[in-house]
C-alpha cells in the first residue's frame, strides 16, 4: 500500500532530519530550537520521497542519498517560514502549528529560514558514499533550482509582477514551486550516476507535477479544511492573490491538474525500472486535502 510506504518514508526522513541538527548546549541553541520546531513539524515530505525514489529509479540501492534528501527538505521548510512571516503571507498557522515567528518572532522565524538554508548545503556537503562529481553536480543543480533563477525568483515574481493571463501564471508557479521538486528528482537521478536521458524526463515528470500539485493548492485554498490542511484556508485571498483559481476559474483548474498530473506519469514511462512508488504518489497527489 502506498500510504504504508509514505509513512515508513517519514518515519525514516524524520529520524535523519532529528540527527541532523540537534547541537545541544550552545549559545546559539535559540536558532536550532526554532529550525527544528518548524522542520519536525510533520509535511507531507514530499520531496525527500521523490529525490530517493529517482535514486532508486536510477539504479541507488543504499541509504547514501538520505542527505540531500534532508537538505531539500530543510530548504522546503525554510520557504515555508519566510512565506508566513508578516513582510510576505503573514500566516498565523503552518503544520498545524503557530507558524515560525508566531511562536519564536519575526526576527528568529527570518534567522531560522537562513540557517535551516545555509545548512542544508553543509548536509550536501557531508554525503558519504558516493562519487565526488556527482555530489558538486547535485549540488550545483539544487542551489540553482533553489536561487534567484528558481524559487526564489518565482516567489519575486508572485510579489512584484501582475500576472495577466495563463502563460504568465505557469511561468510564476514554474519558478515558485516546481524548481524545488525538479531538483529532488533531478538530484536524484544524478547521485544515482543517471544519464542526460533521465535527468530530462525527471525534469519533464517535475515540471508537470509541480504545476499540478501548485493548482490543487489552490483550489485547497478556497475549498480545504484547514483542519486537515494544517494551514489557514482563504490565505490567498486575504493577500489579493492573483491564483490558478482567480485566474482560470475552479473547472479549468481541474482539467489542468488533471492533464498535468498525466503528462508527469508519461514521463515516468521513460525509465527502464520500476516507477510503481512515484505513479501511485503522483496520483494520490492529485486527489491530496492536505
Ligand atoms: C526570503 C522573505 C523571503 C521569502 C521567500 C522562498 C519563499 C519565500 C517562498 C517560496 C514559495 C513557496 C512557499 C511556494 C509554495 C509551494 C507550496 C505549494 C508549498 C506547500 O508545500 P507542501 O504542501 O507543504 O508540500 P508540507 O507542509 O506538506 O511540506
Amino acid at each position: 500500500m502506498i500510504e504504508n510506504l509514505i509513512e515508513e518514508y517519514k518515519l525514516k526522513i524524520d529520524s535523519r532530519l532529528d540527527i541532523l541538527n540537534s547541537v545541544p548546549g550552545q549559545p546559539y541553541d535559540g536558532i536550532i530550537d526554532a529550525g527544528r520546531y518548524s522542520l519536525l513539524a510533520g509535511g507531507k515530505r514530499i520531496r525527500p520521497i521523490i529525490l530517493l525514489e529517482f535514486y532508486k529509479l536510477c539504479g541507488g540501492s543504499d541509504d547514501c542519498a538520505y542527505n540531500f534528501a534532508c537538505a531539500v527538505e530543510m530548504i522546503h521548510t525554510y520557504s515555508l517560514i519566510h512565506d508566513d512571516l508578516p513582510c510576505m503571507d503573514n500566516d498565523d498557522l503552518r503544520r498545524g502549528k503557530p507558524s515560525c515567528h508566531k511562536k519564536y518572532g519575526e526576527g528568529m522565524a527570518l534567522l531560522a529560514g537562513d540557517y535551516l538554508l545555509t545548512e542544508a548545503f553543509c548536509v550536501c556537503a557531508k554525503t558519504l558514499g558516493l562519487p565526488h562529481d556527482r555530489i558538486t553536480k547535485a549540488i550545483a543543480y539544487l542551489s540553482s533550482s533553489a536561487g534567484g533563477a528558481g524559487m526564489i525568483g518565482g516567489q519575486v515574481v508572485d510579489t512584484t509582477v501582475n500576472i495577466e493571463n495563463e502563460q504568465m501564471l505557469l511561468k510564476m508557479y514554474s519558478l515558485k514551486t516546481c524548481a524545488l521538486i525538479r531538483a529532488a528528482a533531478v538530484c536524484g537521478v544524478i547521485l544515482a550516476g543517471g544519464d542526460d536521458g533521465q535527468i530530462e524526463c525527471a525534469e519533464k515528470y517535475a515540471e508537470n507535477l509541480g504545476l499540478a500539485f501548485q493548482i490543487v493548492d489552490d483550489l485547497l485554498d478556497i475549498g480545504g479544511n484547514q483542519e486537515v490542511l494544517g494551514k489557514p484556508v482563504g490565505s490567498d485571498e486575504k493577500n489579493s492573490k492573483i491564483t490558478s483559481v482567480t485566474l482560470l476559474g475552479e473547472d479549468r483548474c481541474r482539467a489542468l491538474a488533471a492533464e498535468y498530473t498525466a503528462n508527469a506519469l508519461a514521463a515516468l514511462n521513460g525509465f527502464d525500472g520500476d516507477s510503481t512508488v512515484l505513479k501511485e504518489l503522483t496520483e494520490m497527489l492529485l486527489v491530496r486535502t492536505n
